[in-house]
């Protein structure tokens, strides 16, 4: 551990000469390559494996693209090993919900609601400051290769930038300064495509993605020469049941054992029951109320999908035998 440490600084220290001593110190040719890691979700055990891989390639750098807290109850975890390795960190729509909680202090009694709570009870002070410093978006210079990172779109943090939203993501590049747009949140696997002569990537979700059973996708870019030579998108193996011990031992599920269903659901192969879920408990309440915000939510909260008990519950009996919790 203690010689990897030193190899990582060791490498960073060739990376910022060289970037540092433009034209006073001549180096040949260095790779630089930068881990990009997206949706971590609180899977602290996850992202340990992703920093062990990422090193094994010998990365330079680490760029997180935000939501690195909720949906597992790991946030304070999860956060010192970031804080460790970064300091191009952007916050997602989950730190924003913490955040305008904050200030809000919402009376909300709905279950689903106490997963939120939860998190914010268990952030450190620090932690809870740190989120709060987060950018929603960054512009980063590497050899002259421009990027431009944020959580969902270089608008909001909400914004979903899917695959098949070519008008918006038309839209983004179209005028776009950088050579790359790079964000997550959409939590589809990782996929890249150039348009308008822009690079676009969307960097996967490392922590709760429906797609892969105890896996980690995230992102490997390589600038060399000062062009971007390689996008690499890694898998990761971790311990899902090392995950689910820990949720056991969190106290998380005393508040709401519902969406600790769905989130390991997703995580051990049963996204498709978690997706069906959600997406009946969304066309009850719509059924019912013609909406499924509250009316005395503001900010980002306004997007935050608040199921009453009875739908939420009632759906976690139906769908109890495919639940582990
Ligand atoms: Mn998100």
């Amino acid at each position: 551990m203690f010689v990897e440490g030193l190899d990582r600084i060791f490498r960073n220290l060739i990376f910022l000469k060289c970037k540092n001593n433009n034209g006073i110190m001549h180096f040949e040719v260095i790779k630089i390559k930068i881990a990009i890691i997206s949706d971590i979700h609180g899977n602290s055990v996850a992202l340990k494996e992703i920093i062990k891989d990422a090193e094994k390639n010998k990365v330079n750098e680490y760029i997180f693209l935000g939501d690195q807290v909720n949906d597992l109850p790991f946030g304070n975890e999860t956060l010192d090993i970031v804080r460790k390795y970064s300091n191009k960190v952007l916050k997602g729509n989950k730190e924003q919900y913490l955040i305008e909680y904050d200030k809000e202090r919402y009376n909300w009694k709905n279950v689903q609601f106490k997963n939120t709570l939860f998190m914010y009870n268990e952030l450190t002070k620090e932690n809870l400051k740190y989120i709060k410093e987060l950018p929603h978006f960054m512009k980063l210079e590497y050899d002259g290769v421009k990027l431009l990172i944020a959580h969902g779109s270089p608008k909001s943090v909400e914004e979903q930038l899917h695959r098949n939203r070519t008008d918006l993501i038309n839209k983004y590049t179209e005028n776009l300064e950088e050579d790359a747009l790079i964000f997550g949140h959409t939590h589809e696997k990782v996929w890249k495509e150039t348009v308008n002569n822009k690079l676009v990537i969307s960097c996967g979700c490392s922590g709760v993605s429906p797609f892969f059973i105890g896996q980690a996708e995230y992102v490997i870019l390589e600038i060399n020469n000062g062009k971007i030579d390689d996008i690499i998108s890694r898998l990761v193996n971790f311990d899902i049941n090392l995950i689910k011990k820990k949720i056991i031992t969190s106290g998380i599920l005393n508040e709401d054992k519902v969406l600790m269903n769905l989130t390991y659901g997703a995580i051990s192969g049963h996204g498709a029951m978690r997706h069906n879920f959600l997406m009946e408990a969304k066309e009850i309440m719509l059924e019912r109320n013609g909406k499924l915000y509250k009316d005395n939510a503001k900010g980002i909260f306004k997007y935050f999908k608040l199921y009453d008990d009875d739908i939420w519950l009632g759906l976690a009996e139906k769908y109890k035998n495919e639940f582990i919790f």
